[in-house]
Parts: C-alpha cells; structure tokens; sequence
C-alpha cells in the first residue's frame, strides 16, 4: 500500500501506535527496568519482596488481560480497508453521503465470526458467519451488523436469550461446543417452527463458508433510507463477494478443525498480506413505501427473504479489505458494533428483531469493554470530531475544557450547539395501535419460504443438507424431539423428511397439510457460480527424489500467473532431487499439511518420484482425500500411476485431468478449469476409502 492509499481512519490510528523497537523497558510509569527476569528477593533463595514494584505491576497487569468474550461471536477476525459507491445515483433516495458520492472512500473495519464456539473454537464448525462493518463516515460511523445468511432463526428479539441459550453448550456439561448437534438445540426448534427457514440455511453448505472472502453477506432487516425531502424507501442490503460464493464440505470441514483450527481468519490475513485484497459489491433491494404489503410475507419478518426475482439487487459501491490490523486485542476484540450507529439518510423498520437489537449491541458493549467509554477506543473512534455534554467514566481519554457541560449554556458560548439541519433526523412515521404483546397474523408463514429454498437447491445441494439433518438429528438423544422437527421438516418438503427420518432410524411422517408450493428462486443455489477465477486457490504438488522439476516449474508459474498458490510437498522439509540432478525446494513437509488445506492436488512425472510417493501412506491419503472431498487432481506422466492406489479413475469431466504424453498446455487449460469449477460433486465419493 502506497503512503497515498491510507485511509482517513489509518492515519487517525498512526496515534495510538506503538513501535518498541530501539527502546528500553520501563514500567507503566516510564521508570527504566534493569531486570525483568529475576524478581527482588532477599537472598538468593529468600523469599520475594513486596517492595518489587515492578514484578507486582507486571503480574497484576497480566492478571487483568482478559475481558469478557463475546456472548455470541465471540471468534472472529477483521481487517480494515475502504467502501467506495459507483455513483450518486443513490443521492434521490439517502443523505448518506458515503453512498452517493462518487470518488469518496469511506474507511471501514469488518469483522466476520462465528456464532457459537467460544473465542478459542474453530473456524470450520457448522454455524452462520457474522459479517459486521463499521463505516467510519464524514457523517459519523455507521455500522452495518449482518450475516452471511439473509434469514435469522427468530422473529422477535425476546426470544434471543432463549434461543442463544439452546444453541450454546449445554449448561451441566458444557458440551458440545460449537456445535449445534445437540437435544437443546433442536428442541428449540421443534418448538419454534419459525426457525424452519434458517435451519435450512444452516443445515446447507452455505453455514461452511471455503473463505469469508467467498461468502456473501446480509444485513438481513429492512432497513429504510431517508432522503432530503424526508422521503423514505425500505431497503435491504447485500454484500457480494467478488470470487463467487464457495464452501467446503463437511467431512472436509471436521478435518480441518484439527490440522488448523485457524482456516478461515488465516485465509483472509494471508490474503491481505499477499496484496490479493477480497472485494465485495454492495447490492441494494428496494421497496417503495407504497409497495410495503404487496409481498405474500411480511418485510418486516426476519425469517423472511425478498426473492431476488421479485425485486433486483442494484449494484451502488464496492467495499475492499486490504490492510491487517497491527493488534488483534485492541482492534478486532476491542470493535464493538452497534446496530443503532446509523447515519443520517439510513433509518430503521419495525422489524420486532431489530428493534430488540437497538438496545443490546450497547449494553454488550457496557459490560465487555468496562465503562461507557468505549466509543473512545482507537478502532472505534469516528474519523469526524465528536462534540457533546457526556463526561467522566472510567477510562475517560478526553480532556474536556471549559466549565459548562451541559446544554443550553451561555457560560461557554453556548457550545457544542445543536447541528440544526446537518443533524440525524429520525424518520417520521405515523404509529398507532394499541399495546399488546403478540406477533403479527402476517408473520404466521413459517414453511413457504423454507420450501422455496429446499427447490432451489441442485440435486447435490439437496444430498448435502439431508446428510447434514442426519448428522444433526442423529445425535440427538430424545426420540420427541426427532419426531417434533421431522413434523416441521415434512411441512418444509414431504420427501426431504422422509429422507431425513430414513437416515436417523425413525418412521416418517405422513401426508404433510400443505403440499410443496413448487416455486423457486435460482439465486439461492450455489450450483450457478461463474467458474472462470482461481485467484488464491492453493494447489499442491506432491513430490519426492526423481520427479521432473522442470515440468513442476512450468505447471507452477503458469498456475502462479493464472493468481493461484503453489506448494511443493514432500515427505521432508528442505529440498529434492530432480530428474537431472537439480534441487527443488519444498515448500512444507507432507506431515504438517493435509489434503482438506488445499484446493487442489497435482501429480508431477518422475519415475523414482512417483515409486516412492505410491509407497507413502499420506501421500496415496491425500490423493484420495482430495479426491472424496470433490476437488480437482491432476497427474502428468507416471504421476497417473498414484491414482491407482489411491482409487481415484481419471475422468476429466469429473475434474481429474491426466496427460499421456508432453501435452503441457493442454493439461494446464483443463486442470486450471478444474480447479475454478471449486468442487466436482458428480463424483462416486462414497466408494473412496478416506
Ligand atoms: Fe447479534 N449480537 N443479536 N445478530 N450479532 C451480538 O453484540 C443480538 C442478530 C451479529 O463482530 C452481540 O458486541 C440480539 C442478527 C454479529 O463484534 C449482542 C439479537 C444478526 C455480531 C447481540 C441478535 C446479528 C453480533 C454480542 C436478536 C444478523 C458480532 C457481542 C434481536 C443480522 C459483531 C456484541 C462483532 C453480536 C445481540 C440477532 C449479527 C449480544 C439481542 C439478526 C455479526 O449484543
């Protein structure tokens, strides 16, 4: 990144930035330290004495490091980098500038997490991803807390708590974590068949997200935008990643847990890192006021999309990450998001989710970070000057001047004054009704919609989603509470419950009271991804003494040049021998690696090379592994011999590319294909023993 690049918000953080480098240790008081490995005794094997000041503050410090985690999203990673809009298309609709002004680079901190799992849980679990943006306006900081689903589980935010305590580890045990296969959980859901749609979300290969840089996001409410005039237009908004949605599969995903719980944040540090910046589109669904009830579900319903056919996204802006933080703690745990951080021009909607949601993100913040300061934390301070009466608490950063804080005053001017017509104004909407605590009869529709993306899925979309009810009904332990979600499950799609309750041993239900609708949305499939990109796919190149490391060489820099990312594997470290004698490095030992890590694995030619790896167990593994988990392989030469014992058949349209003969081209084209295409799921996976 050039110095030209940084953002406003980058150059706000330059001071608060610490570099140790060239200096001494002092205490917290700036007093040198001339020891800080052998605390003050009184004689060599004396006791320790209270008078070291130095190992007090040192242990009472690191005594208090830690803060509370997160109640939900607890793990998570983020980055900075900048939101930049197309146009000032938007300007008719919104006064939030950064939408609609074209140039503008708005900078923004976006942390994706999981939902469940504790800070120290892995990545791959299956569980919606958080996908939160704080955009540091000229108007102040927005902050648009979304997921990578475009649904939620509830409708009303009073059942949050209950919810969140069913999915979380079960309190006599705490077990399982992460996970969502367990009796509380499902429990729940039997109960709550409002929580259909989302489970069909979560129980598709959307909740195991390859990257956060192949994931969509949602900031799943209708939200309003507000124009000058006052004007208001209900809109939801999208994100969309620009290398195309991808997931892992699942066996895929339980491997992963264990050889690098870290995947996914590893996978969006490197790429940053590599100058290799993921970019989303922010896409834009808009509903005129007037149209607020002309949909057959209720825009104010969570559980509930806007098809995508019914009404377009529009394209507005782009949104880069492209710079790591320098601290994990004090920026990425430290942000805390708000959904009330709205600008002026974005408003909110009666969405009983959201609203409950405009009290907890604050109060979250009150108890996490320790004070009602927090907003002065570096990550989270606005990029504008922040004026106001509020003053004292703990950790208080500012030094106020002056003696009037309070408004009016005429003692100090009469400053900071009101913004007048600068100021946030909140939408005028006419309220009336009676107090009365029950839903909406137009928030009663808890299947269509669940249905609508059950026949949207392709057929190995469809496999992968009832293995996944098995797996997850299968570990339940109370026969009711199979039963009560297969009866939920057969009102979603009669033959999905059937399929389910096969697979968990119990009878199917019969008839359900509605048949399937039989209306789709392609848009939510996976199975229509462009496959033209293998920027940052990981290929790995299997090797041992004797492979042909020219043929290596050539298959490696033109994949490299094609944004892809090589390895060289062996069974050691170091280097090995090719075919004429040269060296070639490698770039990691076969055992600290695994097939699930990569996208892709290839093959090279050599004989001595090919013998020795068909000899090596985790080598034939990886192949095989590779090969169930639907990913391309490649074999050139004699490296099509290692299939056999790895029972893997050459078949191109089924992503395993061979070369008889020197045609190096070729098998570059078609193994490049292959590997764009992410995953070959027509493939007999089951009858791979991996
Ligand atoms: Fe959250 N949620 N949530 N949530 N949520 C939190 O805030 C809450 C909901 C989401 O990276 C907490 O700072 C309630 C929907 C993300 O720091 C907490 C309800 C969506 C993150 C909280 C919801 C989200 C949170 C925990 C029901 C998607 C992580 C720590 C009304 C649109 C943000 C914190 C980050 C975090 C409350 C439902 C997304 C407890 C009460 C729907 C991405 O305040």
């Amino acid at each position: 990144m050039t110095s030209d690049d940084r953002t406003e918000k980058d150059r706000q953080l330059d001071g608060y930035r610490v570099d140790q480098r060239d200096s001494f240790l002092t205490t917290d008081q700036g007093i040198p330290v001339d020891d800080t490995d052998n605390s003050l005794k009184a004689g060599e094997r004396g006791p320790t004495l209270m008078e070291d000041f130095h190992l007090r503050e040192k242990i009472t410090h690191f005594d208090h490091e830690r803060i509370p985690e997160r109640v939900v999203h607890a793990r998570g990673a983020g980055a900075y980098g900048f939101f930049e809009p197309y146009d000032d298309s938007l300007s008719s609709l919104t006064r939030a500038e950064f939408l609609a002004t074209p140039g503008l680079r708005t900078p923004v901190f976006v942390r994706f997490s999981t939902v469940a799992g504790s800070r120290g849980s892995s990545d791959t679990v299956r569980d919606v991803r958080g996908f939160a943006t704080k955009f540091y306006t000229r108007q102040g900081n927005f902050d648009l807390v979304g997921n990578n689903f475009p649904v939620f589980f509830i409708q009303d935010s009073i059942k949050f708590p209950d919810f969140v305590h069913a999915v979380k580890p079960e309190p006599h045990n705490e077990i399982p974590q992460a996970s969502s296969a367990h009796d509380t959980l499902w429990d729940f859901v039997q109960l709550q068949p409002e929580t259909m749609h989302m489970m069909m979300w979560l129980m598709s290969d959307r909740a195991l997200p390859r990257s956060f840089r192949m994931m969509q996001g949602f900031g799943v409410h209708t939200f309003r935008l507000v124009n000058e005039d006052g004007r208001s237009t209900f809109v939801k908004f999208h994100w969309t990643p620009k290398l195309g949605k991808h997931s892992l599969v699942w066996d895929e995903t339980q491997k992963i847990a264990g050889k690098d719980p870290d995947f996914n944040r590893r996978d969006l540090w490197e790429a940053i890192e590599r100058g290799a910046y993921p970019e989303w589109e922010l896409g834009l669904q808009l509903v005129q006021e007037e149209d607020e009830h002309s949909f057959d579900f209720d825009i104010l319903d969570s559980t509930k999309i806007i098809p995508e056919e019914q009404v377009p996204l529009r394209p507005v802006g782009r949104l880069v990450l492209d710079r790591n933080p320098d601290n994990f703690f004090a920026e990425t745990e430290q942000i805390a998001f708000h959904l009330g951080n709205v600008v002026p021009g974005i408003d909110f909607s009666n969405d009983p989710l959201l609203q409950g949601r405009l009290f907890s993100y604050l109060d979250t913040q009150l108890i996490r970070l320790g004070g009602p300061n927090f907003p002065q934390i570096p990550v989270n301070r606005p990029v504008v000057e922040v004026h106001n009466h509020h003053r004292e608490g703990y950790h208080q950063m500012q030094i106020h001047k002056g003696r009037a804080a309070y408004h009016k005053n005429s003692i100090d001017g009469g400053w900071p004054e009101q913004a007048a017509d600068k100021g946030y104004t909140h939408y005028q909407e006419r309220v009336e009704g009676y107090k009365i605590r029950k839903r909406s009869e137009s928030f009663s529709d808890h299947y269509s919609q669940a249905t609508l993306f059950w026949n949207s899925m392709a057929d190995w979309e469809r496999e992968h989603i009832v293995a996944a009810f098995r797996f997850e009904l299968g570990k339940v332990e109370a026969r009711h509470v199979q039963e009560g979600v297969l009866h939920n499950l057969n009102e979603v799609d009669h033959d999905l419950a059937v399929r389910v309750a096969e697979g968990i041993g119990v009878d199917a239900p019969g008839q359900p009271t509605t048949p399937n609708h039989g209306r789709s949305s392609p848009a939510l499939s996976m199975a229509h991804e462009p496959a033209d990109d293998i920027t940052t796919r990981k290929v790995a190149f299997l090797v041992a003494d004797g492979v042909d490391a020219a043929q290596v060489q050539s298959i490696v820099s033109d994949l490299t040049a094609r944004g892809a990312i090589c390895e060289i594997l062996a069974a050691h470290g170091g280097a090995v021998r090719g075919t004429g004698g040269e060296h070639l490095m490698v770039t990691r030992p076969l055992p600290t690696t695994a097939s699930v890590l990569f996208d892709a694995v290839v093959v090279p030619g050599g004989e001595e090379s090919v013998r020795a790896l068909a000899e090596d167990g985790d080598a034939v593994h990886f192949v095989a592994e590779a090969y169930k988990h639907g990913k391309a392989v490649g074999a050139l030469d004699e490296g099509a011999r290692l299939l056999e014992p790895a029972r893997v058949t050459a078949a191109p349209e089924q992503g395993v590319v061979t070369t008889p003969g020197p045609d190096l081209e070729g098998f570059l084209a078609s193994f490049a294909a292959a590997v764009a295409a992410h995953r070959f799921h027509n493939r007999p996976t089951r009858a791979v023993p991996a």
